[in-house]
């Protein structure tokens, strides 16, 4: 199979919720050599953003958007466990979390593992996270950077609790503050006052550095 197959055979699997096409897909990727972050980036995004635009229009439902999710957390696994896992965690450490009332977790724990990846010590908490929480752990734990993840428009204003809430702290010039997911933009950031903006997994490790001026 050329890479092109593999991608569209990974994207079709997702789509179509077949768990045994994404096993193999997944591990027939990595065996020819695809990097793990190309195979998500080219395969299984583009295949559950497929299954997002046709929830979005009406041409598939509930059931099939949670089997095709189901399956996509099974590709992630794969990708995120052959992701180099050892690294010094000199690079800085962040809490990440998706913020209240949002159970979409898939993005946040890839950011998660790539950000463990390239040497970051990465708490995680997890999805429906409460806002004081991103900021009672940040403090606990001596954090550096704030990293959230917001998937519907009505929870991305729990990014900017986090923002207000650290402002009524006076702890908004303790922490970086990063944020992330598919509705967020740079606009969002800019007017709720984040530091950054992420659109993916890796412009997060970019962002990341540059805030901790090690880019
Ligand atoms: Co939901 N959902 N969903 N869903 N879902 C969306 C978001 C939606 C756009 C679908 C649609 O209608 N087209 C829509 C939101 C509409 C809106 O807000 N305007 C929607 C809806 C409506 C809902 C429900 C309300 C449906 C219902 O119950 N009627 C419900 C809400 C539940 C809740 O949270 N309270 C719901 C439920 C679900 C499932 C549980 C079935 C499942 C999630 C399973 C899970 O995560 N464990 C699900 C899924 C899978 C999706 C779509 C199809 C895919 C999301 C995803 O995993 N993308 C989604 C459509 C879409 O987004 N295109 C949709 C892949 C992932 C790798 O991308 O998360 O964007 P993403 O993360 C990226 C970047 O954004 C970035 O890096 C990641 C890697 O590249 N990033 C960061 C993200 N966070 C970051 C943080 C950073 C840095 C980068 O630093 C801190």
């Amino acid at each position: 199979m050329t890479k092109e197959e593999i991608f569209e055979a990974a994207q079709k699997a997702v789509v179509e919720a077949n768990g045994a096409l994404v096993d193999e897909m997944a591990h027939r990727g990595l065996d020819e050599g695809i990097a793990p972050m190309e195979l998500m980036n080219q395969g299984f995004i583009p295949g559950i953003n497929k299954v997002g635009d046709l929830f979005g229009v009406g041409k598939l439902f509930l059931p099939e958007l949670i089997q095709s999710a189901e399956v996509m957390q099974k590709a992630t696994d794969i990708i995120n466990a052959a992701l180099p896992a050892d690294q010094e965690k000199g690079m800085g450490k962040i809490v990440v979390g998706t913020v209240e009332g949002d159970i979409h977790d898939i993005g946040k724990t890839i950011v998660v593992s790539l950000f463990k990846a390239n040497g970051f010590e990465v708490v995680d908490l997890g999805r429906d996270v409460p806002i004081d929480r991103f900021i009672e752990e940040a403090e606990k734990v001596g954090a550096h950077i704030i990293g959230s993840s917001a998937l519907l428009t009505t929870t991305m204003e729990g990014q900017k609790k986090i923002e207000q809430e650290l402002r009524k702290a006076d702890l908004r010039g303790k922490y970086k503050t990063i944020v992330g997911g598919a509705p967020v933009t740079q606009r969002w950031a800019d007017r709720i006052g984040a530091d950054a903006f992420a659109e993916d997994a890796a412009d997060g490790i970019r962002k990341a550095k540059q805030l901790l001026g090690k880019g």
